[in-house]
């Protein structure tokens, strides 16, 4: 019996367990093969969700853009229209002495911390209001009252913060709209700030808060002065600057202590940077101040003049990088976060 014939016997009598042996390893990759395969997917889903988690997470803590598409993923919602379906123009504003916190916090249910973002689309921009505050409390619930509702019907992301000058030294609002920038940023990145007096309430919600290319000022007239501007170059009241705008200029000079001056000082920084003011149109750009007397504690500022000719020369070091302040206390109320700050008072 040749080798050959030998090993051909041994094959034909084990050929049903080589058979059998082919089988289950074909068997056994099909199932490793599987196996894998399932494996991938979950953990492919796995990391997506966690990217995803990531992102949005991101997205509340900084990085939120107007761009539709971030890191490559479709957007969860649609843009929100360049026009907003909800504007209703010119509306009646009611300041009505029963009006009480509660109404207004039960009339805005979908305030969170002071912060809203429309369900149905994503907001075009996201915008910090800041208001100036001392001892104003009544202006502040009629603001509130129709400031949110307004802001909705422009379909914003926004978060209201009111800057509380704690005691009783000369109020120094530009002080407190440079502590209001710097903490709003600490919650979120926001790409616009509206600076906004307490007792300014706009009448036509087609006036928008949010940010053009260049700094805007919002209030071309007001009940008080027949609705027309103020003086040519006026810039106080309510203005919108990008977050960019406003670091550019090193924000608001923290020297005008008392009334006047400061928002003559922004518009120099921000003509000395090449910058043009806008306006939205007279018949939209209308406030009604809500009346008022000079408080105690914000006499006129008799240093104002001198301190407006030497802007020039001191606005890269006095402002955003010199602000120096101590945060009292950060209180997230239902309707707006509430920053109480010691800002120091005026140098003799
Ligand atoms: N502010 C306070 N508390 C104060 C002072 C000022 O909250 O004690 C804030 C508030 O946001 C206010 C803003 O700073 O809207 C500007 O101050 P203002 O309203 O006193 O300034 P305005 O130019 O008034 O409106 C000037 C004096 C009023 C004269 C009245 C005579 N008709
Ligand atoms: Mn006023």
């Amino acid at each position: 019996m040749g080798f050959c014939s030998r090993v051909c016997k041994i094959l034909r009598r084990s050929k049903y367990v080589i058979l059998l042996v082919l089988v289950l390893s074909v068997l056994a990759w099909i199932a490793i093969f599987s196996r894998e395969t399932v494996k991938s997917v979950l953990l492919s889903s796995a990391i997506k969700q966690t990217l995803t988690k990531g992102e949005s997470l991101r997205d509340k803590l900084n990085s939120r853009t107007s761009a539709p598409n971030r890191l490559n993923t479709p957007p969860q919602k649609a843009e929100c229209p360049q026009e907003s379906p909800l504007l209703q123009g010119p509306v009646k504003l009611s300041f009505e002495s029963s009006l009480k916190l509660t109404d207004v916090e039960s009339d805005n249910k979908d305030v969170t911390e002071g912060e809203y973002e429309p369900s149905d689309c994503t907001a075009r921009q996201s915008v910090a209001i800041l208001i100036p505050h001392r001892n104003r409390e009544r202006h502040l619930l009629y603001l509130l009252h129709h400031l949110h509702p307004f802001l909705q019907r422009q379909q914003l992301h926004y978060a209201v913060y009111v800057i509380q000058q704690a005691g009783d030294a000369t109020f120094n609002r530009a002080k407190l709209l440079n502590v209001g920038y710097l903490e709003a940023l600490k919650d979120y990145n926001w790409e616009c700030f509206i600076f906004h007096d307490v007792d300014l309430v706009p009448e036509n919600d087609h006036n928008l808060y949010l940010c053009d290319k260049q700094p805007k000022h919002l209030v071309v007239g007001r009940n008080a002065t027949g609705y027309k501007l103020r003086y040519k170059g006026y810039f106080g009241g309510v203005t919108a600057l990008t977050k960019d705008h406003f670091f550019q200029v090193n924000g608001f000079s923290n020297a005008y202590w008392g009334w006047g001056g400061e928002d003559d000082d922004l518009r120099i920084r921000v003509e000395l940077q090449k910058m043009k003011i806008v306006r939205p149109p007279a018949d939209v750009a209308r406030y009604t101040m809500v009346f008022h007397k000079r408080d105690s504690g914000n006499e006129i500022n008799k240093d104002r003049m001198r301190l407006l000719g030497r802007t020039p020369q001191v606005w890269k070091k006095d402002g955003l990088n010199s602000c120096s302040y101590k945060t009292l206390s950060v209180e997230r109320k239902p309707l707006y976060v509430n920053v109480t700050v010691d800002i120091g008072k005026p140098q003799k």
